[in-house]
């Protein structure tokens, strides 16, 4: 396979090198690439050296795959050039998420949806991705009614400009700011823009990918995003009301059985998920498990993920995998 990857100097693209070279992915090329301002740059995978390349030349050399991470307006503009010359696109970005011609797929629940013809194939958000992997078996066997979600973010998540911010902040010097406010010691209720219904974006993708890749628009959701000064994962409070009544045995069971899920849960013991267990794993770590007593049917749980794991290049390389290995491309 001749493999592109968009945004290849990027905090995502970087993962993506990695995970493709970890989970042996079968490339026989790889090309990197990047804005203008990268182009000639030597990117190294599996000892060779590639040099970063510009997004028209990157169509001409005909990639099988292309796996973008570069930001919704580079996707916007790019991916549909390279669908048209036959090349598969998968795009992390939120440029085709809710678009409905485009699946939005988490390959544990709804690979199966992908034909040959999707030709521009979304990832979710992270922060997305690892709520409905802790839901999904659940869903499957209680039916969500309502989730209400609490975010604490990972400055990765905003790319190398925050981290720089937070390095800068703890270092005392003074540079360019990735956040309206200071992200060291403080938590900024804030991710992404506000919309005018006076939620983030962030938020809002936390309600509509659930709902889209449960293909239920019924499913409540209600979400508070919140950036906090940590690197290695996402972490999220979640509360969910199911339709049916569970067994709390049988929840640990369900995500204990389920591929991709990791129970971290012992309290005696102090055993629950966090985000420096989570660092440079693919799981999703589910723990704090127990059950709402102020309501019934209701469940709160606690779900941590490395955000530039399974929330980003894990997930859309599992999507180039499944399109492999079931010859979709
Ligand atoms: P570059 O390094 O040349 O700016 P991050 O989200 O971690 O900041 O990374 C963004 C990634 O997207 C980088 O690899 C960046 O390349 C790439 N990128 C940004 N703008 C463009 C563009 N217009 N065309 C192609 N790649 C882009
Ligand atoms: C964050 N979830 O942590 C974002 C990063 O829609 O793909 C990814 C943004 C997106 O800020």
């Amino acid at each position: 396979m001749k493999i592109a990857v968009v945004g290849a100097t990027g905090l995502v693209g970087e993962v993506m090198l990695k995970v493709l070279a970890e989970r042996n992915f079968p490339v026989s090329e790889l090309i990197p690439v990047a804005s203008e301002r990268s182009i000639g740059k030597l990117i190294s995978f599996k000892g060779n050296d590639y040099k970063v390349v510009g997004m028209q030349t990157a169509i001409d050399m005909k990639p099988n795959i292309a796996l973008f991470s570069a930001g919704g307006d580079t996707s916007l503009l790019w991916a549909p050039k390279f669908a048209e010359a036959g090349i598969t696109v998968i795009d992390n970005s939120s440029a085709w998420r809710m678009d409905q011609s485009k699946r939005l797929v988490v390959p544990e629940i709804n690979a199966a949806q992908l034909t040959s013809e999707d030709k521009i194939i979304a990832n979710p958000n992270c922060s997305t991705i690892q709520m409905v992997m802790a839901l999904a078996p659940l869903h499957n066997t209680y039916k969500i009614k309502r989730i209400v979600v609490s975010t604490y973010q990972s400055i990765t998540g905003t790319g190398v400009k925050a981290v720089k911010q937070l390095e800068n902040e703890m270092a005392g010097i003074k540079g360019e700011m990735a956040y309206p406010y200071p992200i060291h010691q403080n938590a900024i209720p804030h991710c992404d823009v506000f919309e005018e219904n006076g939620y983030t974006k962030e938020e809002m993708k936390l309600v509509r990918e659930t709902q889209k890749i449960f293909d239920d628009r019924t499913i409540a959701v209600t979400a508070t995003a919140v950036r906090i000064p940590t690197a290695g994962g996402h972490s999220e409070s979640i509360n969910v009301e199911f339709e049916n009544d569970f067994d709390i045995v049988e929840v640990r069971h369900l995500l204990n059985e389920s591929p991709g899920i990791v129970v971290q849960d012992n309290i005696d013991v102090n055993t629950y998920p966090m985000p420096i267990y989570a660092n440079g794993k693919d799981d999703v770590f589910v723990g704090r498990i127990r059950r709402d007593s102020s309501q019934p049917n209701t469940l709160n749980l606690w779900v941590v993920s490395d955000n530039l794991r399974k929330g980003a290049a894990t997930n859309t390389i599992q999507i180039a995998e499944y399109l492999v290995a079931n010859n979709l491309l």
